[in-house]
């Protein structure tokens, strides 16, 4: 007979997440370190009640912590996700309805970044004894709907535990899907809240401590001879490097690869950092925000090699930036390593650059050596450029990151929307991958704050810089007070320029007038282009726990920065910038004009439009 354990659902849940483990290349992580968690009636007497009960409060085996918000703390988990290089993450409890439904942004955004997330929302009654349970949708075509339902779109894996003899494969399902390099992302485990609190006598062996192996797939060898032949008829290929490159930690076989064969190497946002930026073979940011070097050797290679990379349309100029070039996709997931018809290496990373290497590199293959050196001098000129824009002496943007970036090395970089991807992608000098990280995935306003303290505590050894537009700020602040109340130490850069820059110069761009990318009064013509609001974002930081520090010019910010640096606490470095030079798109990026219009401005953005769209190259 099996020895059992009578718990709740709720409470062998908890004492089962407590006792997973990652492990890769010998190193094994705690799979689920932490669980994040705002409870209501759909989880206080449930996983609340279990996360309670299971030690004494401080040292539990699943520590537990409150958030402000459950989009925020879904940020979080994806934060600690990455830093963590997908090896750990955290879990989110939630109630059921409105709570339920606000994660729904944060695990779209971990499923499209390919980071593990542990959702656990509350749902409603299994019995349906009580119904319609306050927050219940009431679908008056199947009692079956709950909200949690939205869900189901957004995550790799979910389902519903009805039943408490459910719960142990629901578990092993979920465990999987978030160790699965391939097919990671948000994972979803619908909890009624009358199953959570149900007790049952569960066998022993479901507690033993479990450890999940992270695959590293090898290239099949007809593939490879596939990949080696493509390789030796290239004179002229480019490395894309995406985040698959620093999730497989493949960084140093990157870059011995490109070195012995003289590939440049360009980066996704998600790979910015594969390569160190004075790497020899580093041509940096490629794409719609991409370094005129990259964006150059891009539209003249013959083979692009895409590394870990998705090919979001920032990263092909939305199809328009390989003009000439087959395609060689090295990729854990089928479905991104056949995109654009490539010739494809289903594997991991670092494995699939060993194999590359050691076939190719047998038979001396090397680049044509006047297209590595070509490499090298647009690389050179890029370079330059940077310092450039880093060089002025007035606090535009450019400045605000050159000035950070002297500050911030060692440090993490974290930002998500607006116009610092561009900027960071095309500027920001990444010594080693942990250091620049910006969601541009789901490029979701308000992962900035909530992000960083992820980061943060997956790697409290680093200092954390979250950069945050005024826009984003206003939309998800408050995470600030979770960072206070876990002593987790942020600097907090906020810039803030008086709306949406980004989308106001994109508005302009496809005749839409700026409307609505300013934050003004409505004036007096009925149009909100009145005054200035009277808003104080650094006072709206101070009154949620931060320090916060004032700049105003180069210098001022870099005091700012060295004192945020210098104090133990969470610092909010307030910077306003002003218009100035900034770098502009080399590539394109489709975002459609309207076809007809009685304004002269939109009219004349439809002609640019037709113009760039004969460039691309939609169907493949
Ligand atoms: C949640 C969400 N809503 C809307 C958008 C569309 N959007 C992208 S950038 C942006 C403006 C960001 O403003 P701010 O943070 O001040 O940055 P700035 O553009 O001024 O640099 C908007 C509305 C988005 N990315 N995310
Ligand atoms: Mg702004």
């Amino acid at each position: 007979m099996t020895n059992t354990t009578r718990l709740t659902v709720a409470q062998a849940l908890v004492r089962f997440l407590a006792r997973q483990w990652t492990e890769r290349d010998g190193v094994e992580h705690r799979l689920i370190a932490g669980c994040f968690g705002i409870f209501g009636h759909g989880n206080v007497a449930g996983v609340g009640q279990a996360l309670a009960e299971q030690g004494a409060g401080t040292r539990d085996p699943l520590p537990y912590y409150l958030a402000r918000n459950e989009q925020a703390m879904v940020h979080t988990a994806a934060g600690y996700a990455r830093q963590s290089g997908r090896l750990s993450t955290l879990a989110c409890t939630s109630s059921i309805g409105p709570g339920a439904t606000n994660m729904v942004t944060g695990a779209a955004l971990a499923t499209i970044n390919r980071l593990p997330v542990l959702l656990l929302p509350g749902d409603l009654f299994a019995t349906r004894a009580a119904s319609p349970v306050l927050q219940e949708l009431e679908d008056p075509r199947s009692y079956d709907a709950s909200v949690n339902d939205c869900l189901r779109p957004v995550s790799r894996f979910w389902d519903r535990v009805n039943r408490p003899e459910q719960l142990p494969a629901a578990l092993m399902g979920a465990m999987r899907v978030l160790t699965d390099p391939a097919e990671t992302g948000a994972v979803t485990l619908a909890l009624p809240q009358d199953v959570q609190a149900e007790a049952y006598d569960w066998p022993e062996e479901l507690f033993a401590r479990r450890v999940w192996h992270v695959a590293r797939p090898v290239p099949e060898p007809a593939a490879l001879a596939r990949a080696v032949a493509l390789l030796r008829g290239s004179r002229r290929p480019l490395i894309v490097a995406g985040g698959g490159v620093r999730y497989g930690d493949a960084c140093a076989e990157l870059a011995r690869f490109a070195g012995r064969h003289g590939v440049p190497v360009a980066e996704t946002q998600a790979g910015k950092g594969a390569l160190p930026y004075d790497h020899p073979c580093a041509v940096g940011a490629i794409g719609h925000t991409g370094t005129r070097a990259a964006d150059t050797l891009a539209r003249e290679a013959d083979l692009v090699i895409g590394i870990g990379t998705r090919y979001s349309d920032f990263t092909t100029a939305s199809r328009t930036l390989f003009r000439r070039a087959r395609f060689l996709n090295v990729n854990v997931a089928a479905f991104d390593a056949a995109k654009h018809a490539a010739e494809t290496l289903v594997a991991d990373a670092r494995e699939a650059l060993t194999a590359l290497g050691s076939a190719v590199g047998d038979a001396g293959w090397r680049a044509d050596p006047v297209w590595t050196a070509r490499a090298a001098e647009l690389a050179a000129a890029w370079q330059a450029e940077i310092d450039r824009f880093y060089g002025g002496t007035e606090l535009t943007q450019p400045v605000v990151l050159g000035v950070l970036n002297e500050v911030a090395a060692g440090g993490v970089v974290i930002n998500a929307a607006g116009s610092m991807p561009g900027d960071l992608h095309r500027l920001w000098r990444a010594s080693d991958p942990g250091q620049y990280h910006v969601e541009y995935g789901y490029s979701c306003m308000g992962y900035e704050i909530a992000g960083g303290l992820g980061v943060k505590l997956a790697a409290p050894e680093r200092e954390v810089f979250v950069l945050v537009g005024d826009g984003s700020y206003l939309m998800m602040a408050q995470e600030i007070a979770t960072a206070v109340q876990e002593g987790v130490k942020l600097v907090i850069v906020l810039v803030d320029n008086q709306g949406f820059a980004s989308i106001g110069a994109l508005s302009e761009s496809v005749g839409a007038l700026r409307l609505g990318t300013a934050y003004r009064r409505r004036g007096p013509g009925g149009r909100l282009d009145g005054e200035r609001l009277p808003v104080d974002l650094a006072a709206n930081a101070a009154s949620l726990g931060a320090d916060v520090l004032t700049a105003t010019d180069p210098q001022t910010l870099r005091a700012a920065l060295a004192k945020a640096v210098a104090s133990p606490r969470t610092t909010v470095v307030y910077v306003e910038t002003v218009p100035g030079p900034a770098p502009a798109a080399e590539a394109w990026w489709d975002v459609p004009v309207a076809e007809v219009s009685g304004l002269a401005e939109t009219r004349a953005a439809r002609e640019r439009y037709e113009e760039a769209k004969r460039d691309q190259r939609p169907y493949l």
